[in-house]
């Protein structure tokens, strides 16, 4: 019995090394420069989405859902007063993500600004490979000039042929060698 419990765990110890071997750290990151920049009007708020799945760069890679994962990511906004309206007295936009460790106030002096991430957005984008961003009006009206975000996690590729060949190889390898030891024992 303790002998196959050795043999199982070198079998448990194959399927690691070899999955922990083809995750490769990968950044992805998606840019919306919107043109013409979004208006938020009072109170109003301005849903988009940031879609890691669909790159327009040929050098980089889309996110694969079921099969790369995210860790953590940034999320970077730019806002401006659309000043030039005769009520403007101030503005308070709020970037509101899923969960909320990644939201927060936006300050107008700044021309663009980073906040965190949440387990919640982790989720979201792990889930589709798409973040749901708002940003909200508590008060004032302005735009959103672009939002960006960047997330780091790991790239799963599928196992090439060879590599389940090896695999297979090596299982076999392996019971045939529990066996013998095994029947020699008994
Ligand atoms: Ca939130
Ligand atoms: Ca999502
Ligand atoms: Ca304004
Ligand atoms: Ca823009």
């Amino acid at each position: 019995m303790k002998k196959f419990l050795v043999f199982l765990a070198a079998i448990l110890l194959v399927f690691g090394v070899v999955g922990t071997a083809s995750a490769v750290p990968y950044t992805w990151a998606d840019t919306n420069d919107f043109e013409p920049d979004l208006y938020v009007g009072w109170w109003a708020s301005a849903p988009y989405t940031h879609d890691l799945t669909v790159v327009d760069d040929d050098t980089l890679v889309a996110f694969k859902p079921g099969k790369d994962i995210i860790s953590n990511y940034s999320l970077s906004v730019s806002l401006y007063d659309d000043s030039g309206r005769w009520c403007d007295l101030w503005e308070i936009a709020y970037i509101n993500q899923p969960g909320w460790s990644g939201d927060g106030f936006y300050n107008f002096r700044l021309t663009n600004q980073d906040f965190g991430w949440s387990l919640a957005g982790v989720a979201d984008i792990n889930d589709d490979g798409i973040l749901n961003v708002e940003i909200n009006s508590w008060f004032g009206d302005f735009m959103v000039d672009s939002s960006t975000l960047v997330a780091n996690g790991d790239q799963n590729p599928v196992p090439e042929p060879a590599t389940m060949l090896l695999l297979g190889s090596g299982l076999i390898g392996l019971a045939g060698l529990g066996r013998k030891k095994f029947f020699k024992k008994s």
